[in-house]
C-alpha cells in the first residue's frame, strides 16, 4: 500500500493488536498477513523517526507491501516450511523475523525499538499531515515526547523557527492535534474487536467458564471504543480472572474485586471483565452492552409494568422473574430481542412496538464488491489477482475502480491509460469464470466542481464512483457545489466515501446531507458505505438517512490488495447500525438485479 504524508490511506499499525505487545500466537487460528505487515510498517516508522539508514527503512516498507499483497498466508507458509525468501523483497533477515513473529508471537527487533522511543512520539503520527520525518525532527531536535509536548511547542511558536517548517505547519498541527489526542483515548472497532474476540476465545478455553460474551460499545459495533467490556459466567470468579491476568495481550491488572477485574492491554486500551451468576447473565449482558440511553428506556418500561430491571434480572417485588437470557429480559418488559447494533435509543423501540424491527443485513448477504484498486493505480495486486481473491471469498462480481489522474501520487489514470486498463479488464473477464468484472473508475470531483475525466470517457464506464479527495476544507458551499455537480452528472453512479473523513485523524468535509441525499434520490445516484475501519463513511446516521430517501446503499471495501476484502464486515456492521436490511444494500443483489438499479 502506497501512502504519503499528505494523504495516508491509513496506518495499519493503528489497527494492529501488536502495536505495543507480544501476542501469543496460539490465540489465533492464523496470523493474518496484514498484521505481520503492520509490524514492519511500524518498525520502518520507528527507524525513520530514529534517523536510520534509508535503505534499511525502505527494505522494511517493501517487505510490508509484499506481505500485505501476498495472497498465500505467511502463517501457512511458515508451518509448511516454505522458503519465504522467494517472495520479492523478503530477504534472509525479514524471513527470519516473520518466522519469529509467526512461531513465537514475539518480535524482538520491534520491541527493542519501542523501548527507545516513547509511545507518545508514535501518537504524533496520528496527526493529519505529520509523518515519521517530521516526528523525527520533533523528537530528536526539540526533545518532544508526547502530543501535549508538541501542542505546547506549537503554541510557543517553536516549530516555525525550525528549518523547513513554517507557521502553516504549526497552524495545521494545532488544528488537528486535539482530534489525534481524543482518538488516542479510543480505538477503532477493528482493533477493539480483534482484542476482545481474542480474549473471549481464550476465556472459553477455561474449563469452569460457562458463557462468555463481549459487551459494551464493541458489541454494539460503534466505530470506536473507549474501553472493552467482557462478561462471563462461572461458579468461581477466580479462574477466569487469573486466566485474563495471565493473557499475553494484558499488560497489568489495574483493579481486582470479587467479581470484577479491570486490566490494561499492551495496546493501551483498558478492559473490564465481570463474572456474573448464570441466572443473571442475560440481564447483565443487556445492562453492560448498553447503550446507557437504551438501558434507561428498558428500565422505564419495566417501571411502567411495576417491575424492576437491573444487571441482576427482572424483579416483581423480591421475586426474580427473568434474567438468564437477553430474550427473557426483553420479553418480561414486553419487547422482542433487539440487535445490539440498534441499541442507541434511536428508533429501535418504535420499531419494536410496531413489530417492524429490520432483519439486518449480514456479511454473507454480500454478493459483489464495487470499489477496489489494482496496480494500474495504487493497488498492490493485478486485475486477475483481485478477481481471484474476490472469487475465493465467495463474491460473484466486482468492479475495478482505479484512481483518476488528479490523484497523481496514486498514479491516477488519464483517459488514454484508463481505456487501455478497461481493455485489460475485459480480457481478464473473458477468461475467468465464476466471477464477473465491471469496468469502473473512482473519479475525483475537482476543487472547481468539474469531474477529473470528460463525460465521453465516463460514459464508457460500467460503474462510476465520484469522490472528493482534495480541497476537503473548502467552505460548505463549495463542497456542496462539487457534490451536487457530481450527483447531477448523468454518468455518475455513486458517491464514494462521502465526507472524506479519517476517523480520529481528519474531519470530513462540510456536507449538507439533507440537500445531498435529496438530490441523490432525485438523480438515482447511490451512496457508498466505505468499509475501511478508518473511514466508515457514510456513517450510521447518514446511511439511515439515505435509506429513508430510498437511496440504494453499496457497502464497499476499497481494497488496495488481495487482503483488503477483510474489512467488509466493518462496513456491514455500520450498515446494521443504520438499520439496513439486505433489501437496502444494492450489492446483496445478483449482478443482473444490480444492473437494473443503475440509471
Ligand atoms: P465506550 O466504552 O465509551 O466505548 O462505551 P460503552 O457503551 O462500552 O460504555 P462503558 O464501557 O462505560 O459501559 C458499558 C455499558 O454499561 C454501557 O454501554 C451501559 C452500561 N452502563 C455503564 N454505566 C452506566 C450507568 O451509569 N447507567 C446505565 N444505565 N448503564 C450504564
Ligand atoms: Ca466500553
Ligand atoms: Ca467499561
Amino acid at each position: 500500500m502506497r501512502y504519503t504524508e499528505k494523504n495516508p490511506p491509513f496506518r495499519m499499525s493503528q489497527f494492529s493488536l501488536f502495536y505495543a505487545g507480544q501476542p501469543h500466537p496460539t490465540k489465533y487460528d492464523c496470523m493474518k498477513n496484514e498484521v505481520i505487515a503492520s509490524h514492519f510498517e511500524m518498525l520502518a516508522d520507528l527507524l525513520e523517526i530514529q534517523g536510520a539508514n534509508p535503505f534499511r527503512i525502505r527494505a522494511y516498507r517493501n517487505g510490508a507491501r509484499t506481505i500485505s499483497s501476498t495472497s498465500e498466508s505467511l502463517d501457512d507458509m511458515v508451518s509448511s516450511e516454505k522458503d519465504l525468501t522467494e517472495l520479492t523483497g523478503i530477504g534472509k533477515d525479514l524471513a527470519r523475523q516473520i518466522h519469529e513473529i509467526v512461531t513465537t508471537g514475539k518480535h524482538v527487533a520491534l520491541e527493542a525499538l519501542r523501548k527507545e522511543i516513547p509511545g507518545g512520539v508514535l501518537d504524533m503520527l496520528r496527526i493529519q499531515g505529520v509523518g515519521p520525518k517530521k516526528v523525527s525532527v520533533f523528537f530528536n531536535e526539540l526533545g518532544l515526547r508526547s502530543l501535549a509536548d508538541l501542542k505546547a511547542a506549537c503554541e510557543a511558536g517553536q516549530l516555525a523557527k525550525l528549518k523547513g517548517f513554517g507557521r502553516k505547519t504549526e497552524e495545521s498541527i494545532l488544528q488537528n492535534i486535539d482530534l489525534a489526542a481524543k482518538q488516542s483515548e479510543r480505538v477503532s472497532i477493528a482493533e477493539a474487536r480483534a482484542a476482545a474476540e481474542a480474549i473471549v476465545d481464550d476465556l472459553k478455553q477455561q474449563a469452569e467458564v460457562e458463557q462468555v460474551s463481549v459487551a459494551g460499545s464493541c458489541r454494539r459495533r460503534r466505530e470506536t471504543c473507549g474501553d472493552l467490556d467482557i462478561l462471563a459466567t462461572c461458579s468461581d470468579p477466580g479462574p477466569p480472572m487469573d486466566r485474563l491476568a495471565a493473557h499475553p495481550l494484558v499488560e497489568t491488572v489495574l483493579q481486582r474485586g470479587d467479581t470484577k477485574q479491570r486490566v490494561r492491554l499492551k495496546t493501551g486500551i483498558e478492559l473490564d471483565l465481570r463474572v456474573v451468576p448464570e441466572a443473571s447473565f442475560g440481564a447483565a449482558l443487556l445492562y453492560f452492552t448498553g447503550s446507557k440511553e437504551h438501558n434507561i428506556v428498558v428500565r422505564q418500561r419495566a417501571k411502567d409494568l411495576n417491575l424492576k430491571v437491573n444487571e441482576y434480572g427482572v424483579f416483581r417485588g423480591e421475586e426474580q422473574i427473568a434474567g438468564r437470557t437477553e430474550e427473557d429480559v426483553y420479553a418480561a418488559v414486553g419487547l422482542p430481542w433487539i440487535p445490539p447494533e440498534l441499541r442507541e435509543h434511536r428508533r429501535e423501540f418504535e420499531w419494536a412496538d410496531a413489530g417492524t424491527l429490520p432483519k439486518l443485513v449480514t456479511v454473507v448477504d454480500i454478493q459483489g464488491d464495487l470499489h477496489m484498486h489494482t496496480t494500474a493505480s495504487d493497488g498492490a495486486a493485478t486485475i486477475e489477482e483481485m478477481a481471484l481473491a474476490a472469487k475465493a471469498r465467495g463474491l460473484k462480481y466486482i468492479a475495478i475502480t482505479d484512481h483518476s489522474k488528479r490523484v497523481s501520487m496514486a498514479n491516477g489514470l488519464d483517459a488514454e491509460r484508463l481505456r487501455q486498463h478497461w481493455k485489460d479488464i475485459q480480457n481478464v473477464r473473458a477468461r475467468m469464470s465464476g466471477i464477473d468484472i465491471l469496468c469502473g473508475i473512482e473519479c475525483d470531483i475537482l476543487e472547481d466542481a468539474t469531474m477529473d475525466l470528460a463525460d465521453d470517457v465516463l460514459a464508457e464506464a460500467d460503474w462510476v464512483i465520484a469522490v472528493l479527495h482534495y480541497g476537503l476544507k473548502q467552505p460548505g458551499k463549495q463542497i456542496m457545489k462539487r457534490l451536487m455537480a457530481a450527483v447531477k452528472n448523468p454518468h455518475v453512479d455513486i458517491i464514494g466515501h462521502c465526507t472524506g473523513r479519517m476517523i480520529g485523524r481528519r474531519e470530513g468535509a462540510d456536507v449538507n446531507f439533507t440537500d445531498l441525499l435529496k438530490a441523490a434520490a432525485d438523480n438515482s445516484v447511490m451512496m457508498e458505505i466505505n468499509a475501511h475501519p478508518s473511514r466508515l463513511d457514510l456513517d450510521d446516521i447518514h446511511a439511515a438517512a439515505a435509506k429513508d430517501q430510498g437511496i440504494p446503499i453499496v457497502i464497499s471495501t476499497d481494497s488496495h490488495s488481495v487482503n483488503g476484502f477483510e474489512v467488509l464486515e466493518y462496513g456491514v456492521d455500520q450498515a446494521r447500525r443504520a438499520g439496513l436490511t439486505s433489501e437496502d444494500v444494492a450489492n446483496t443483489k445478483s449482478l443482473k438485479e444490480f444492473r437494473e438499479l443503475l440509471k
